[in-house]
């Protein structure tokens, strides 16, 4: 059923996925994205009440969450939406107050780096000093109730930016647009709170991860998507930046678990989540095109404004810590996700072709 259904309960949209009494309530920032939605499934699956932060827009927000969505109206609803913003510190802290989370997630963020370098300032303002606005609702919630809440704070590979693999715990930070700086600030933010205040928080330092649910203008989805509408006819050309760039791609289902095991430690820290594999934009290219028995150089042109002012060239994450203390690995490999991931579009461009056909929807441009 679509989630525009429960909009007549009001502000809270319920989602009710099973029975079970809730054991533990986590609040998450970022759930309608592609790692809040992983997030929520995983949580749901261990018995948590989930509560998430949505922005309010002129559209719906919520599609990945739509598979999860039952009746708003059961008493046993476990997924709980509540409109609010990282900029809006205010926001925050009654939904903080309120929900009275054991766990919180920051997710949220402007996170496309290149769009950063065209709105540094919202990107700033989301990113570091929305991390800051959740921490400090958290440490005050605790101050004035006693309860013990635990923070994890979605930190990036891109925080290492200029800095060459393998990229560790230890790694320093040389951050190469205004989206990783600020993600710079906001670890920095979190190893504050936890120094100054006690407060249970930990730093995720997440190499990419993607899906079949990865936002369509990142570079792996934006292939993805193109291969499938360009096999099924809707698209002749794909038009890309910088191939030759270098990133360390897992899979995201695998990544949410490796933020859930952080909070479950006795004490806070911080750990690099990595496959340990890297490979450029241009082997992604021939790997996915190579799937489908088509060759990535009959229908890639490269476009200027696709490159960044200043770019992340090589990154490849050393992941020991958290292998090695928490016991996590990923489960999913390179090519087993070029795999999913153009499965998953084929899919959808097919289905795309048959609407096309009837003249029920115009091909989209491509993002
Ligand atoms: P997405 O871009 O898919 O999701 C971002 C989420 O943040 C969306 O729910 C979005 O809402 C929300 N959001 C955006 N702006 C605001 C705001 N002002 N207030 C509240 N929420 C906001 O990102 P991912 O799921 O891929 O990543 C999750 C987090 O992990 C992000 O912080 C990202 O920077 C970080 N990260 C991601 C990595 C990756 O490879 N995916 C690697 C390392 C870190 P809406 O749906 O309305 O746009
Ligand atoms: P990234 O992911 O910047 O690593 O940030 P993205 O997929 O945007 O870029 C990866 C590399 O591909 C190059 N590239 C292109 N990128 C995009 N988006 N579009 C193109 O057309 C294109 N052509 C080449 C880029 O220059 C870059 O080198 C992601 C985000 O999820 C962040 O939020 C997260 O913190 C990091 O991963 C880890």
């Amino acid at each position: 059923m679509p989630i525009n259904k429960v909009e007549a309960v009001g502000c809270d949209l319920i989602y009710d996925n099973t029975s079970a009494a809730p054991v533990k309530k986590a609040l998450i920032s970022g759930i309608t994205g592609q790692d809040g939605s992983y997030l929520t499934e995983l949580l749901l699956s261990k018995g948590y009440e989930v509560h998430g932060i949505i922005r309010r827009s002129s559209n719906f927000n919520t599609q990945r969450l739509e598979h999860i969505y039952i009746d708003p109206h059961k008493s046993s609803a476990r997924m709980k939406l509540h409109y609010g913003d990282l900029t809006d510190a205010s926001a925050l802290r009654k939904w903080v107050d309120s929900i009275r989370p054991d766990e919180v997630y920051n997710l949220g963020a402007q996170s496309h780096v290149g769009v950063s370098f065209e709105n540094p300032d919202y990107t700033a303002d989301v990113v570091a000093t929305g991390a800051l606005r959740l921490l400090e609702a958290v440490r005050v919630h605790i101050e004035t109730t006693g309860r013990e809440v635990r923070y994890y704070q979605a930190g990036s590979s891109e925080m290492y930016g200029a800095t060459p693999p393998p990229q560790d715990e230890d790694t320093v930070f040389h951050p190469r647009s205004p989206y990783a700086v600020s993600k710079v600030a906001a670890h920095w933010y979190t190893v504050n709170y936890r120094e100054a205040y006690g407060l249970f928080a930990c730093n995720g330092i997440l190499f990419n991860h993607e899906s079949p649910r990865r936002g369509e203008n990142f570079v792996t989805r934006k292939i993805t998507r193109a291969l499938g509408r360009i096999k099924v006819g809707l698209q002749s050309k794909l038009y890309l930046g910088n191939l030759k760039a270098s990133r360390d791609w897992g899979f995201a289902g695998d990544y949410v678990e490796a933020m859930w095991l952080m909070l479950q430690q006795e004490k806070p820290d911080d750990y690099v989540v990595a496959t340990e594999d890297s490979h450029t934009v241009e082997e992604f290219l021939e790997e996915s095109f190579g799937y489908v028995g088509l060759n990535w150089k009959d229908y890639v042109e490269i476009d200027q404004r696709y490159f960044r002012p200043s770019e992340v060239d090589n990154l490849r994450g050393s992941s020991a810590k958290i292998r090695e203390k928490l016991g996590w690995q990923p489960k999913v490999g390179f090519k087993q996700l070029v795999a999913m991931m153009v499965d998953a579009d084929l899919e959808a461009a097919k289905r795309e072709k048959v609407l096309a056909d009837h003249g029920h929807i115009a091909p989209q441009q491509q993002p």
